[in-house]
């Protein structure tokens, strides 16, 4: 066996700012938030398919984000196919069954009440894609990461803004537990489901819940 070498440091190339003049900077920040602030998590969706890139555009701007040592452990797996979807909605559906009807407290019952949400999970075949985003963990063919669910967590952000801005609605599904993601998306043991993420146009005419957000008083400590 051989002792492993410490790589040296990376050579370096010259950051590519992108400057913005100072006194432009509140007003980026703020037409940023005003799209933002209108994102809204959809549960119907429309057929109609997914503008040719769109995905792709969001997916490489969802890798753009900072992982643990640089190891990027993602997998973005797109499914389209009705098939595919199909068997997703099955799978998902009889988990989340088992979660409404044994899994889940009363306490947490009593928290998605409002939100209406139950183990129908149509949304999964309605949209005209599901992206299912994994954490890659160490296998035969992939080094150890660190900080997972932070750089998972920072580049699904990434994507659902991305996907936003472009004028498409998401829905950040977790069904618990994942396993079965791995067989529906074809994705080795390393690879652990983390987000499904239905992905289209809203529904014409859907409504969503009535919610508020904690403003910033509440949500920021200054010291
Ligand atoms: N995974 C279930 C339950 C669920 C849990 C939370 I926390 C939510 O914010 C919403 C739903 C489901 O998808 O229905």
């Amino acid at each position: 066996m051989t002792a492993t070498e410490t790589p040296g440091p990376l050579p370096t190339v010259p950051l590519r700012p992108r400057p913005v003049p100072s006194g432009e900077a509140v007003a980026r920040a703020t037409a940023f938030h005003e799209t933002m602030a209108r994102r809204r998590t959809v549960r119907e969706f429309d057929t109609r398919p997914l503008p040719e890139g769109v995905v792709e555009w969001a997916v490489r701007t969802a890798a753009t984000a900072p992982s643990g040592a640089h190891v990027q452990p993602w997998r973005f797996v797109v499914l389209t196919d009705p098939e595919r979807r199909r068997r997703l909605r099955e799978a998902a559906e009889a988990e989340e069954r088992e979660f409404y009807g044994r899994r889940a407290s009363e306490e947490w019952l009593t928290a998605l009440a409002p939100l209406g949400t139950d183990a129908e999970k149509p949304f999964l075949e309605q949209a005209p894609a599901v992206i299912v985003v994994f954490e890659v963990h160490k296998g035969p063919r992939t080094p150890r990461p660190y900080y997972v669910k932070e750089s998972v967590g920072i580049a699904v952000g990434l994507l659902l803004a991305s996907l936003h801005q472009a004028g498409l609605a998401t829905l950040t599904h977790t069904p618990s537990p994942m396993r079965f993601l791995n067989e529906v998306c074809d994705r080795p043991p390393e690879e652990r489901g983390a987000y499904v993420i239905p992905v289209g146009y809203p529904a014409p005419g859907v409504r969503v819940p009535d919610l508020t957000r904690k403003p910033l008083e509440e949500v920021m400590v200054r010291l």
